[in-house]
């Protein structure tokens, strides 16, 4: 057989055999790794019908957990949304794509106030900032009434087994820190060690530490309080009248989860045009409507439906930009948090 007529072959047998299984050629294929409840997927749906293509979503419950999936050898993920220290550990360790900007003609959107006053990588050189949160706590008005404006209400021995704290080390010792008034970044054992006594001290009252019941908990009224990331508690807050939240006098963290494209992504163009879509102004508000997180895009504002505008979810309280603390990486440190978290976790 001549090779001519061995490649006409060859394109004749691929033609029947989409024609037999009716598809055609595949579209090409984005996955995302993402918190859960946090995208409007009906974006998602206009994303894959301007760039012909799909989006495949995974998702994780912790930073961590994603960090050791990938570390394990989890590979093909185009785009991940780690919180951002996560997100400079990660390329301090190379696993990310150095971004060009070229292909991202939306980050001019970004809040330079965001970028000049919290975010860690100021130039958006590994990471584009996709959602603010900070950490709250929802209680159940109905039953308990107005209750003080502090992280001590998890002393109350009266809701004992009824409340949850998350199961985040950063976010949890960090609320002992802040209740303790030191840094949520400190690297100084003696604050730690008091911040773990203050945790241990409000353990003995929770049901639990936890990242993902404690919304349908406290919606249901098996919990009573519960400390949570701020979008996802207004989601249920929003439909739940018995509810209320409260931010702590002494203080509360910030967050903010990036969009990153790893070094090892099959498809960074494809990537890239997801970023950028997701930067959109127009876009940035739906999808703040559906996860009632704040995107760090000013102009989105303006695409909110007007009694949107002060959603303490949506739009952070001014207070928030002054007071409230950033977790940042610790490099080596880490390992203090983690020893911390380990003798909290192991304790009875
Ligand atoms: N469902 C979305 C949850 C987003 C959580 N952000 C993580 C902050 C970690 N400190």
């Amino acid at each position: 057989m001549t090779m001519k007529l061995g490649l006409k072959l060859a394109a004749l047998a691929t033609a029947v055999s989409a024609l037999l299984w009716g598809c055609g050629p595949s579209k090409p294929v984005l996955n995302l790794y993402t918190w859960s409840d946090y995208i409007d997927e009906n974006l998602v749906k206009e994303f894959e019908k301007q760039y012909n293509c799909k989006v495949v979503i995974d998702t994780f419950d912790s930073n961590e957990f994603m960090y050791a999936k990938l570390k394990a050898g989890g590979s093909g993920y185009d785009v991940i949304v780690p919180t951002s220290y996560m997100s400079k550990i990660m390329n301090d360790q190379k696993m990310l794509l150095k971004l060009d900007h070229s292909k991202l003609p939306n980050s001019k959107y970004i809040d330079k106030r965001y970028l000049d006053n919290l975010a860690i990588d100021k130039k958006m050189e590994y990471c584009i900032p996709y959602m603010l949160g900070y950490t709250c706590i929802a209680y159940n008005k109905e039953k308990l009434g107005d209750i003080p404006q502090t992280w001590e209400v998890f002393s109350n021995e009266k809701n004992k087994g009824r409340m949850t704290m998350l199961n985040d080390y950063r976010e949890t010792i960090g609320a002992g820190l802040m209740f303790n008034g030191y840094s949520i970044n400190t690297r100084n054992e003696k604050e730690l060690e008091k911040a773990k006594e203050q945790v241990l001290k409000w353990k003995k009252n929770l049901a639990k530490f936890d990242n993902e019941v404690y919304k349908a908990g406290i919606q249901s009224g098996e919990f009573l309080v519960v400390q949570g990331y701020s979008g996802d508690l207004f989601q249920v807050l929003d439909e739940s009248p018995n509810l209320s939240f409260m931010i702590p006098k002494e203080g509360v963290m910030i967050a903010c989860d990036d969009m990153v494209i790893p070094a090892s992504a099959d498809n960074p163009e494809l990537a890239y045009k997801f970023i950028n879509f997701f930067m959109d102004p127009k876009n940035a508000a739906k999808n703040m409507e559906y996860t009632c997180y704040a995107a760090p895009i000013p102009e989105a504002k303006k695409y909110l439906p007007e009694e949107l505008r002060t959603h303490p979810g949506m739009i952070f309280p001014e207070a928030l930009f002054k007071a409230g603390q950033i977790i940042q990486d610790l490099g080596d440190d880490n390992a203090k948090y983690l020893k911390v978290w380990d003798e909290i976790k192991i304790s009875q």
